[in-house]
């Protein structure tokens, strides 16, 4: 029999009591299993050693005859016939709808009885559609609070980081792997590969003709902590900070399916096998297979093996079955765009504000990346936890700025400011202020939990603002879990294609917002997209890749993201409607 832990038995009588519950037993009888559930889990023993070792569980606090003797069946047999019957009357699922906060029994039973709901996602789906208002003593309120509770379950319960967590470990993690000589190749494969702004765990994909000494090193890398499973041909890890890793070692006949497989995504994955079907093949994690006689076709790489099916090379940030095959059938993928071809940026931090280095500091970091214009934006006056500048300290600023552009002329400055959307939806500096600045971002800060119309009138204030150039990460939102505002984004890049002001990617990899979806839907209304790292560190300007990523994923190419254009055009980009 496998032993259950202690959280394991306590579960399961927790369990008990909450379908018990639901079904609308006596209460002291719920109380009873719950009880029991409290006892076990708190325990400073193994329940099971000590029922295994011949016990006596009445003994134990919170446990009486009942309960003792439905412990003694699943410890004896791994059942328990009284669950069995239950879980017939009441489906078990119905205990994660009972987790959600706001949700009592009662609103569990007539939400299974009334609405067939039994699982937390049926009932998410449900208040979507607006159709748990309907149950009795339930409204749109209770029904958008019951929403939001199951949102934040989901994303306690995500266990993703962002590129940010996952991009370096990835990189360590191949440079020491990339050199050793029984690599021939290795690529990070998943979700990381496909540039994804979150990542559940890594994978990684190698050919070699010896895999023992490649999974040896990476079982005993520094960040490894625990080895999960270790076979002959893939070995899972889990890293210090949680995360977990696989590593797969194939031949290097198998490279082009096996990379191709593993960076996925499952959907984009599922569409390139039926492509292989209508052809006659069978394509696998290995190999595509002919399927009359079970002759192997080999692929040095992913170019060759969309080739065979008549498809120009899809890159992995397009691969999330968004219409990339059908478009690359009609030679309609997106040209995509490069690190490289960002030519400066209007959105960053000096000690002026909250960043970490001076003004010169972050103008000779930026020209060390080939940029030809930066604006310094630091905050204004009412963020004053960022320590947010006043008109007089702007003032100041505009020297400093003069100065550094003497000393620093290969790069052409610009005094910018970061200005934030108040929550009554005016500016925090008036029309004389900020017709003196170079270059205005606006940006909603605080507030973010106000209502729809509210959170969209205040942007969209900002928007139509004949000052305001720029729009910073317009949603809000921080990964990998704090949604963004309720804003009405539809308006928002409607607005901002009316008016020529810029949407930002913010390449912070917190951020990445724009999303890449809302990249796609500003790129077909015409909105001027543009990147920045929003540095507060020099260091922060290495963050431009995720931005970049995001909007490749969002299907642009360079003509949507405005600075990638040289410093005369980039200006000339500037005029608002
Ligand atoms: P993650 O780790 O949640 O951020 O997302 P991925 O995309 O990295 O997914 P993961 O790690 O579960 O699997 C890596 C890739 O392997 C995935 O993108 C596609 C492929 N794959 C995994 N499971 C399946 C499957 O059941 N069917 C197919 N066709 N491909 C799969
Ligand atoms: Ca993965
Ligand atoms: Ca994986
Ligand atoms: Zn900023």
């Amino acid at each position: 029999m496998p032993r259950l832990t202690n959280q394991q038995t306590a579960k399961l009588f927790a369990d008990i009591g909450d379908l018990l519950e639901i079904k609308g037993e006596n209460r002291f009888k719920v109380l009873a299993y719950r009880n029991a559930a409290d006892h076990i889990e708190n325990l400073s023993f193994d329940l099971y050693d000590y029922w295994e070792s011949g016990g006596d569980l009445r003994k134990i606090e919170g446990i009486g005859q009942a309960i003792s003797e439905k412990i003694d069946e699943k410890f004896k047999t791994g059942k328990l016939g009284f669950w069995d019957k239950l879980a017939a009357e009441i489906p078990p699922a119905l205990v994660e709808v009972l987790a959600i906060p706001d949700v009592g029994p009662k609103m569990a039973k007539a939400m299974w009885e009334e609405l067939g709901l039994t699982t937390l996602a049926e009932v998410k789906a449900a208040a979507q559609e607006g159709k748990l208002q309907k149950l009795p003593r339930m409204g749109a309120k209770s029904e958008a609070r019951i929403l939001a509770s199951i949102e934040a379950v989901e994303r306690r319960e995500t266990g993703r980081v962002h590129l940010g967590v996952a991009w370096p470990l990835a990189m360590r993690v191949l440079a020491a792997l990339k050199d050793l000589p029984q690599v021939i190749q290795i690529e990070p494969a998943g979700s990381l590969r496909r540039m994804r702004e979150t990542v559940g765990d890594l994978d990684f994909v190698t050919s070699t003709e010896q895999p023992q000494p490649i999974m040896a090193v990476f079982k005993t890398l520094p960040e490894v902590e625990e080895v999960i499973a270790a076979g002959e041909t893939k070995t899972s890890v889990r890293f210090r900070n949680g995360m977990q890793a696989d590593l797969r070692c194939v031949s290097p006949s198998q490279w082009g399916p096996a990379l191709n497989y593993f960076t996925g995504n499952k959907n984009h994955n599922v569409k390139i096998r039926e492509l292989a079907q209508k052809k006659g093949y069978s394509l696998n994690e290995y190999a595509l297979t002919r399927t009359s006689d079970g002759e192997p076709l080999f692929f040095a790489d992913e170019v060759e093996l969309y080739k065979f099916f008549g498809l120009p090379y899809i890159p992995p940030y397009l691969r999330e079955d968004r219409g990339e095959i059908e478009a690359a059938f009609q030679g309609k993928l997106p040209a995509g765009l490069e690190v490289g071809d960002i030519k400066g940026e209007v959105h960053c931090h000096s000690t002026w504000s909250d960043g970490q280095h001076s003004i010169e500091e972050m103008a000779r970091a930026a020209l060390a990346k080939g940029y030809q214009y930066l604006a310094i934006t630091d905050h204004s006056q009412s963020l004053g936890v960022a320590g947010g500048l006043n008109a007089d300290r702007l003032a100041q600023q505009r020297r400093e700025i003069d100065e550094v552009q003497t000393r620093v002329p290969n790069i052409r400055l610009w005094q910018g400011s970061e200005v934030e959307v108040r929550a009554d939806g005016t500016l925090d500096f008036p029309d004389e202020v900020l017709a003196q600045l170079d270059y205005v971002v606006a940006s909603v800060h605080t507030g973010l939990r106000q209502d729809r119309d509210t959170l969209t009138r205040r942007a969209l204030a900002a928007i139509r603002n004949p000052y305001v150039k720029q729009l910073a990460h317009p949603t809000g939102r921080l990964l990998p879990r704090r949604e963004g505002g309720d804003f009405d984004m539809e308006a928002l890049i409607q607005a901002a294609a009316e008016t020529g002001a810029f949407l930002e990617i913010n390449a912070a990899p917190e951020r990445l917002d724009l999303p890449d979806t809302y990249v796609r839907r500003a790129i077909e209304l015409g909105v001027k997209l543009i990147i920045n790292c929003d540095a507060h560190h020099v260091e922060d300007f290495n963050n431009l890749r995720f931005g970049v990523a995001t909007a490749c994923r969002g299907w642009a190419s360079a003509e949507n993201v405005v600075n990638t254009r040289p410093l005369d055009e980039f200006v000339a980009a500037w005029k608002k409607a």
